[in-house]
């Protein structure tokens, strides 16, 4: 009998008020049954927030650098227990080992980052206009944090918004992606072992329709920070434009990778066999176009069929595994949706294109990885987000074209290209209508102490990570002080 988990609420780790489960597997085994985690109600989420709110009132008067050390402790654990949350969660995710444990350096590296932050925090000291007058900013906690992520980094998203969040002094409510529950709750016991006062962090687990959205629709809880799909995310901004709350945004991309007559092609196909199909392409930053000068097409587009069919399918805990599973079927059966459509719009399939055959991969939500040629700029395989192994190869003719194919998407998370002419990279980092733009590098690889997000259908102006997060999880106090004794009046007696 599988292990039934809780959810934590009001300092205790509780059953769901409506006795009901879903089940946890493993994607690239689904006889493989990791637990059942509470399929929770509004109920439950009405009592996480009660509970939260008590547990700002107490956070958010501890000191900065006294939360610092709360996730200081919390990065020190996690750097203990790095093997076991990535064994953990490659069992529930399904991406290899190597990446796992990237994910939990990515949450190692936030905490670490946040846990310093409480020792700067900085606000302003500004000068008046007026004499024996003192002006100043400080950065001042907002209130209850709603925090819900997916599956695809199952560790290193939470904490993405988690640590800041607690470093400013908010308290959580978190509801993790139903595909990944185990991971946070790994990170919730994490979190208390590090002495963090229960009632900050509450984790309800549950499905994005009755838990996600009783999450966003609460009077009691002004900020929301999502990282999912576009769809998902302008439901969710309706609500939070209504309520006039506070709300972070990560979305889709479409990212493209450019290789240009010029480039090192070496270098070139490492980078795009990583950020194709590193994470089964199931990444925000995967890179799902290759632009491709035609005087080089033909050359590394061959190359990067043949490194494409040689990676490895399988389990992510096995050694010799390149390539992982799917998270589940539906994603699966969205991949061989795009199949269909590359079919239909006459894209050549060079590699892959199918689930792959034989009794190992058989119990797994496994696919080939796959190349498209000759797709079109503007077509629905060009524009659409797959999440999933199928890279499409787009020819050009010049940088031009190169940057115009890049930018005609919704989309704008990340790019990247490939180049040893210094002047057509920096042209790049100018021209591509990107958050993140890498050059010789591919479109995966963003670092936890710089920002990250992107531009027009993938965000909403916020950034994740780096300095400019800890402005998101908190408000900006304006404070003066007068001293002189005398009703000074700003604009007037400093201009009479
Ligand atoms: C995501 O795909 O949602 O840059 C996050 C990267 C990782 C983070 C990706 N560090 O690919």
């Amino acid at each position: 009998m599988a292990k039934s988990f809780k959810n934590f609420i009001a300092g205790e780790w509780v059953e769901p008020r409506n006795g009901a489960y879903f089940e946890n597997r493993n994607p690239a085994d689904e006889s493989d049954l990791i637990g059942r985690f509470p399929d929770s109600g509004r109920a439950d989420l009405e009592a996480a927030v009660r509970s939260a709110r008590r547990g700002f009132e107490l956070w958010r008067r501890t000191p900065a650098p006294a939360r610092g050390d709360v996730l200081r402790r919390v990065g020190d654990l996690l750097v203990q227990q790095k093997e076991k949350l990535a064994d953990a969660m490659t069992r529930e995710m399904g991406k290899v080992l190597a990446e796992t444990r990237g994910d939990v350096q990515e949450g190692i590296d936030t905490a670490f980052y946040a846990a310093t932050e409480g020792r700067r925090l900085f606000g302003h000291v500004v000068p008046s206009e007026l004499a024996n007058k003192w002006a100043m900013t400080y950065r001042r906690p907002i209130g209850v944090t709603g925090l819900i992520t997916p599956f695809n980094f199952p560790l290193a998203i939470p904490t993405w918004k988690m640590f800041p969040a607690l470093l400013c002094g908010n308290s959580v409510v978190i509801k993790p992606s139903e595909d990944v529950p185990h991971t946070v709750h790994l990170l919730v016991e994490i979190l208390l072992e590090a002495g963090l006062p229960p009632e900050v962090v509450q984790l309800v687990h549950g499905r994005g329709e009755s838990v996600g959205s009783a999450l966003v629709e609460h009077p009691d809880v002004p900020v929301i920070s999502f990282t999912g799909s576009t769809a998902t995310g302008a439901i969710i901004g309706e609500t939070c434009g209504r309520m006039h709350k506070r709300l972070s945004l990560e979305m889709g991309g479409k990212n493209a990778m450019i290789v240009m007559d010029d480039a090192d092609l070496d270098l070139a196909l490492d980078g795009i066999l990583w950020g194709a199909f590193g994470t089964t392409g199931q990444r925000c930053t995967a890179t799902s176009r290759l632009i491709v000068h035609r005087k080089v097409h033909d050359r590394f587009v061959a190359r990067v069929a043949d490194a494409a069919a040689a990676l490895r399918l399988g389990d992510g805990r096995q050694d010799k595994t390149d390539v992982g599973p799917l998270i589940h079927e539906e994603a699966r059966r969205k991949v061989e949706h795009y199949i269909g459509v590359a079919e239909e719009q006459g894209a050549e399939l060079v590699t892959g294109g199918k689930r792959p055959g034989g009794k190992r991969l058989g119990s797994g939500y496994f696919f080939q990885p796959t190349v498209y040629t000759g797709v079109k700029a503007g077509s629905r395989l060009e524009q659409e987000e797959i999440f999933g192994p199928v890279l499409s190869v787009v020819r050009v003719g010049s940088y031009e074209e190169a940057a115009r194919v890049n930018n005609g998407v919704k989309y704008g998370l990340s790019s990247s290209i490939y180049t040893s002419n210094v002047n057509t990279a920096f042209r790049a980092l100018q021209d591509l209508d990107n958050g993140i733009t890498y050059v010789n590098a591919p479109t995966i690889g963003a670092e936890a102490h710089l920002p990250f997000g992107g531009v027009k259908a993938t965000g909403n102006g916020h950034r994740e990570g780096g300095w400019e997060v800890f402005e998101f999880y908190s408000e900006t106090k304006v404070c003066y002080v007068d001293f002189s004794g005398a009703l000074q009046r700003a604009q007037i007696d400093n201009y009479d």
